[in-house]
């Protein structure tokens, strides 16, 4: 059994997978939400909410744990290279509000000529194989369950495997996949002819299956050498790759254009990117938009990364947009890593609920800058498709390396990729049918014969196929004794089942940390300093992933990862018992019913006031937002006159404030301050409260005071603390 209130338990999910059934095919949308007011807030592009997961931050601390969900589905890629591990960082992205899990294979799986069985982990990663596609659709079955709403998996069909892998998907239930002929021609040299015969298959099995197909045009940005001049190839390529598919019998909804905004920062980007937005949807208005930040330029700072998504999502609220996809913020270090995965997912519900109806305030105009930029874009791009036409057609302009050439269309620079209609690999595989051709499949593409006289399905002849009987698939286990999940496994299996912990970017406890310094130095001697520094904290492995200068001689911020050679046990540790913070809105709501005065003094000879005004103003959130009244009384106050004033002020408590501790003087003022009350005889009805740098908990407990607080406290918990001690006293 999985628990949902554990780990996953992997083992629970690879055992009887032979048996293990999808329960659904086909893509899902979110539903729109009945409710459209949450919390305190009402919005006009929301979907139905999660049952579980993880806010945003202000949301938990400030908004009462509100998690409102935008109505687009939202993309995590994962890339961890072992499926196992891509288990969980689904679960993690799926809990932050991610409904599409992408899975890239490190392993390009256009390089496989066929499918193989187990989980070979290979050279740099995992191959799709029936096994680990039925673990995921299975881990997802449940974490499905646990978000309560469903989740789609999603991979890619290409290679000239394309064909099998398209069956194997629609077998497993996989939810939705990259396939586009183009991108096989262009980037993995497949054979023309065999590409897009395969192609056909592949949509045909796809369609069959409900899957939401993505296409391959956005890789003409990636590979381009100027991407933004790619904008008029972009719309030939996606109006090849969708026509083809319609012709295919692919409804035009389960048809996603894989549009990427061709430019990226310091580029004018909503300007040049908005237009070709625009033409994208006015030329496909049928199609589904699956929107992915422009990658061409992605550097290691994660914070340009962010904001280039962030650009793209105004782009996507500015237009329309189906599927919001979440390149990580570090994939320009090509190890998107489990805590990005999460941060992307959070960039994009932020800005997305951000921008929530925002256009029913604002309107793209309908003339001007925006509409001929727009026609100009569409017009290369019919000039494109004339030409070649002109020139006989696509693998004759493919030929003449027509495509990912870096002009700007008509503009030619003749460096486009080129490739042979005749040559490439699997050239001259593709043969005719013979009349009595059967396909291994119903829902193969193209001629399939049928029994003699019969108007039933092709397979009827066998008694079935695969998808119309799966109980004829047959599930290969690992054939591997070394290389499979098994032993990969095993090799965590004493860090799984104990108590210790370790860091980990990519997979389980992989030891692998991050670090970030500033130095007041040049970028070299930082990169180098950093990873001596590094060294020193007895850290193995290090290496400098990022530097960023500030200012060429004042200082560099270096981001560093490296391995921790050692584990915490967790059984060992001491954690102190957490008091729980009330709400914000429990708080004012009980001062408002029973309003509440305090003294605050900083007492004794000190004439710190920075801590103590923070703790009351409500500039930064201190008691005073609160509702609570506070009668300030200054610094260096004898701690009789803080003891004078509650009387005066019918005070329900009195918060002393100490930095200097030399002769221990900090602690002396507050054992004097509960003595004092003592005397007076108000003790019982005052609660005392100590805060400084120095100041604990236990020492203000055990200089007589009711609590103590220290470094990193806020105005929100000493309120907290204040409302239930008087709860304990009434
Ligand atoms: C995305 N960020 O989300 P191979 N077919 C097409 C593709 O675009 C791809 C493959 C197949 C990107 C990441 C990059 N694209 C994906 C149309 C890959 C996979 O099996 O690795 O050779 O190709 O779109």
């Amino acid at each position: 059994m999985l628990k949902s209130d554990g780990k996953l338990d992997i083992d629970a999910v690879l055992a009887n997978l032979e048996s293990y059934r999808p329960r659904r095919r086909g893509w899902s949308w979110r539903k729109p939400a009945a409710d459209a007011t949450v919390g305190s807030f009402t919005y006009r592009q929301i979907s139905e909410p999660q049952e579980q997961g993880v806010p945003l931050p202000a949301a938990t601390r400030s908004f009462g744990g509100i998690d409102p969900q935008p109505e687009c589905v939202i993309t995590t890629e994962i890339a961890s290279g072992r499926f196992e591990d891509d288990l969980r960082r689904m679960r993690m992205a799926a809990w932050h509000g991610a409904d599409h899990l992408m899975v890239i294979r490190t392993a390009g799986q256009s390089h496989f000529d066929g499918l193989i069985e187990g989980t070979p982990e290979g050279v740099g990663g995992i191959p799709i194989t029936r096994k680990q596609l039925r673990a995921t659709r299975k881990a997802l079955d449940f974490i499905e369950d646990e978000v309560g709403r469903p989740l789609n998996f999603h991979s890619y069909v290409s290679g000239v495997a394309g064909p099998e892998i398209g069956v194997l998907f629609a077998e497993e239930g996989v939810n939705g996949a990259h396939q586009d002929p183009q991108y096989n021609v262009l980037y993995r040299n497949v054979n023309m002819v065999r590409s897009f015969v395969d192609a056909a298959v592949a949509k045909s099995l796809m369609s069959w299956a409900e899957m939401l197909q993505i296409d391959g045009a956005h890789n003409a940005n990636a590979t381009a050498r100027e991407a933004w001049k790619v904008m008029p190839e972009l719309l030939v390529q996606h109006a090849i790759n969708t026509r083809y598919s319609e012709l295919i019998g692919m409804p035009k909804d389960l048809i996603g254009l894989s549009t990427v905004p061709p430019t990226a920062p310091p580029a004018p980007a909503i300007f040049m990117d908005l237009p070709y937005a625009v033409a994208l949807r006015e030329l496909f208005p049928d199609c589904k938009m699956r929107a992915q930040m422009n990658t061409r330029y992605i550097e290691s700072d994660t914070r340009e990364a962010t904001v280039t998504h962030v650009l793209n999502l105004l782009v996507s609220r500015l237009t329309s947009v189906d599927v919001q996809s979440t390149i990580t913020p570090d994939e320009g270090r090509n190890v998107p890593w489990h805590h990005f995965n999460v941060a992307a997912v959070d960039t994009a519900k932020q800005s997305l609920l951000g921008m929530d109806g925002i256009l029913d305030m604002v309107q793209l105009k309908d003339e001007g800058v925006l509409v001929e930029r727009k026609r100009e874009i569409i017009e290369r791009a019919v000039l494109f498709l004339e030409e070649i036409l002109e020139v006989g057609g696509y693998f004759e302009s493919v030929a003449r390396g027509y495509f990912v050439d870096s002009g700007y269309y008509p503009e030619r620079n003749g460096d486009g990729i080129a490739r042979d209609p005749e040559g490439g690999v699997a050239a001259g595989t593709v043969i005719p049918r013979d009349a009595d051709y059967l396909a291994p499949v119903c829902h193969h593409f193209g001629y399939n014969a049928l029994p003699d006289g019969d108007d039933g399905k092709p397979c009827d002849s066998i008694g079935g196929c695969t998808l119309c009987d799966p109980g004829k698939i047959v599930y290969v286990d690992e054939l591997d004794p070394e290389d499979n999940v098994h032993s990969r496994l095993e090799e965590k299996a004493d860090l799984r089942a104990s108590e210790r912990t370790r860091p980990e970017v990519e997979w389980f406890g992989d030891g692998w940390l991050t670090l970030n310094m500033m130095l007041p130095a040049p970028e070299e001697i930082a990169y180098y300093a950093a990873l001596q520094m590094v060294e020193k904290m007895g850290l193995e492995e290090a290496e400098v992933i990022h530097t960023g200068v500030m200012h060429p001689t004042e200082g560099t911020y270096v981001e560093i990862k490296a391995r921790a050679p050692y584990d915490v046990d967790a059984s060992t540790l001491e954690i102190p018992e957490k008091e729980e913070v009330l709400s914000e809105d429990e708080i004012r709501e009980e001062i408002d019913e029973r309003p509440m005065t305090v003294v605050a003094a900083t007492v004794g000879e000190d004439e710190h006031s920075v801590g103590m005004r923070e703790i009351i103003d409500i500039k930064h959130g201190g008691l005073e937002k609160f509702g609570v009244h506070c009668v300030y009384l200054g610094t260096s106050v004898p701690v009789d006159k803080a003891i004078d004033a509650a009387v005066e002020t019918d005070a329900s408590a009195i918060l002393i404030s100490t930095i200097i501790t030399h002769s221990d003087v900090h602690r002396k003022n507050m054992e004097r301050l509960d003595q004092l009350a003592r005397e007076k005889g108000i003790r019982d009805r005052l609660v005392l409260v100590a805060g400084g740098t120095q100041v604990t908990d236990d020492l203000a407990k055990s200089a007589g005071l009711d609590a103590g607080f220290g470094r990193g406290t806020t105005g929100h918990d000493v309120a907290s603390a204040l409302v239930r001690f008087r709860r304990d006293r009434s």
